[in-house]
Order: C-alpha cells, then structure tokens, then sequence
C-alpha cells in the first residue's frame, strides 16, 4: 500500500527530539516539521509572528494555542501529500484534539530521558538556527567550533537554553505532557523510548520504524 505517514515526537525539552528526528529522515523519506524551527525562522526573518513568539519563548513559556494551531495546519496542508515527522507539537492535549480533526497519526514517539541528563547537555548546545541543524561540544560537535558543517554560516546559542528558561520549560513540561500523552496512548499510537543517550535510544527507534516504514520509500506497512 502507497500512502504518507504521518508521525510525532515527544518529549521533553533536550530529550533530543531534533537528534532523533535528524537520524529518522536519514534513513526513511519523511519531511521534518519543527515547531521550533519554523518559530526560530520567524524570529530570524524579524514577522510580526516572531516577534510575538520570541516573548513568550525566551521566558521559556509556551506560544499560545491559537497562534500554533495556525502555524502547524497551514504548515501540514502546504505537505498534504509527504509523508511526515513533526517535532514539537502537539504539546497540550487542545493542540492534540486540533491536530486530529485535521490528520490521522500512525506514532507517536515518546522519548524518555533524566532531566538531570538534559540539564547538563543542553548547556552544551548550539545550533545553526536557519536550517535547525544541532550541535552539542560533548556529543556530535561541528568539525570547527562554532561552525555549521555544511554551511559554513555561524552558529548561535538559543536563548531559551539559558539555565533559568530551561528551569521553566522543564516545569511547563511537567505540567503539560500527562493530557498529551493520554491522548494518544487512548488512540493506540504511542510508543515510548527510554535512554540516557540518543545513541542508546536510537537502535530502537529505527527498528520499531523499520518494521512499519521502509527506509526511504512510502511503502507504509501499518
Ligand atoms: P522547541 O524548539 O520544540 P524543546 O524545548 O521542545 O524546543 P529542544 O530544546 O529543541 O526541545 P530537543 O529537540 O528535544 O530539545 O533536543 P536536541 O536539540 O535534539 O538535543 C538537545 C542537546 O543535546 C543538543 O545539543 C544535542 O546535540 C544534545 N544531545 C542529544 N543527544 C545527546 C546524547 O546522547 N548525549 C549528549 N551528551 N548530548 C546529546 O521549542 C522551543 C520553544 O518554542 C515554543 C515554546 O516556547 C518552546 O519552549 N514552542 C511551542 N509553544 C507552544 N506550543 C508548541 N507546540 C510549541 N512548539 C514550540
Ligand atoms: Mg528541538
């Protein structure tokens, strides 16, 4: 059967949602949709939306409902026809029940790791915010400190890895997430991966994905 895919992934602030995501479109043909990639590009290009969203980011707090459901459905019928992996959202179960009305999910990939883990590499990392590329200095580092290997542009820091921000979007966090995954553990889809590293989870990752996608084709298996 030819048809898209359509998956999620979750978890907390640093769990290393863009790591893994970076290593799934490697192997299987998936569009990665990061909602805060598209965020930091608004901020970067200076919109209105952007300006609006950086307020509520850099304090580490979450961009209001409205304005993300917006931003992820028009960003989801520009690619009806792909196959894809959306990074970031849902993150409230209102995001979840829109998200719904809109697409039917195949997985939603939940990753688990220690938050005393994540406090330690997030101070690590550094990103290449016009393609969201994701560098850490311990654990995968550009080839010349502070460069982004492919475009050679500079790579920054975010502002919301600052340590009191990061503090606060591991508490908004806790709060959030129980709705979220209700939700789709209720619909049958979620799959839940436990580490210390992305390394560590990985394997897993790939193995359950292989066994219902074939790498870098549509043929879905679900
Ligand atoms: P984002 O951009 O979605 P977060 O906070 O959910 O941000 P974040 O920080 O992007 O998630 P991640 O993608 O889960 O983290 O993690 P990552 O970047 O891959 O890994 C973190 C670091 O650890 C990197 O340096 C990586 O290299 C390193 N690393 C990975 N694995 C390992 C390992 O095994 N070992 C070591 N040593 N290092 C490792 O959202 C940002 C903001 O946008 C708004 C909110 O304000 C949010 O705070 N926003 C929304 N608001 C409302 N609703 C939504 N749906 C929103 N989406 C975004
Ligand atoms: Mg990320």
């Amino acid at each position: 059967m030819l048809r898209s895919f359509h998956a999620i992934i979750l978890g907390a602030p640093g769990s290393g949602k863009g790591t893994i995501s970076s290593r799934i479109i490697r192997k299987f043909d998936m569009k990665h949709i990061s909602s805060g990639d598209i965020l930091r590009n608004n901020i970067l290009n200076k919109t209105q939306l952007g300006i609006d969203a950086k307020k509520f980011m850099d304090k580490g707090q979450l961009v209001p409902d409205n304005v993300m459901i917006n931003l992820i459905t028009n960003e989801l019928n520009s690619n009806s026809n792909l196959s894809w992996l959306l990074d970031g959202f849902p993150r409230t179960r209102s995001q979840a029940v829109e998200l719904n009305k809109h697409t039917s999910i195949d997985v939603a990939i939940n990753l688990i790791v220690p938050f005393d883990i994540i406090i330690e590499r997030i101070q690590r990392r550094w990103i290449h915010a016009p393609s969201g590329r994701v560098y850490n200095t311990d654990f995968n580092a550009p080839k010349v400190p502070g460069i982004d290997d492919v475009t050679g542009e500079k790579l920054i820091q975010r502002d919301d890895d600052k340590p009191e921000a990061v503090q606060k979007r591991l508490e908004i966090y806790s709060k959030t997430v129980e709705p979220v995954l209700d939700f789709y553990k209720e619909a049958g889809v979620l799959e839940e991966f436990s580490g210390k590293t992305s390394d560590e989870i990985w394997p897993s990752v790939f193995k359950f994905l292989s066994a219902h996608i074939s790498p870098h084709t549509l043929d879905v298996k679900i």
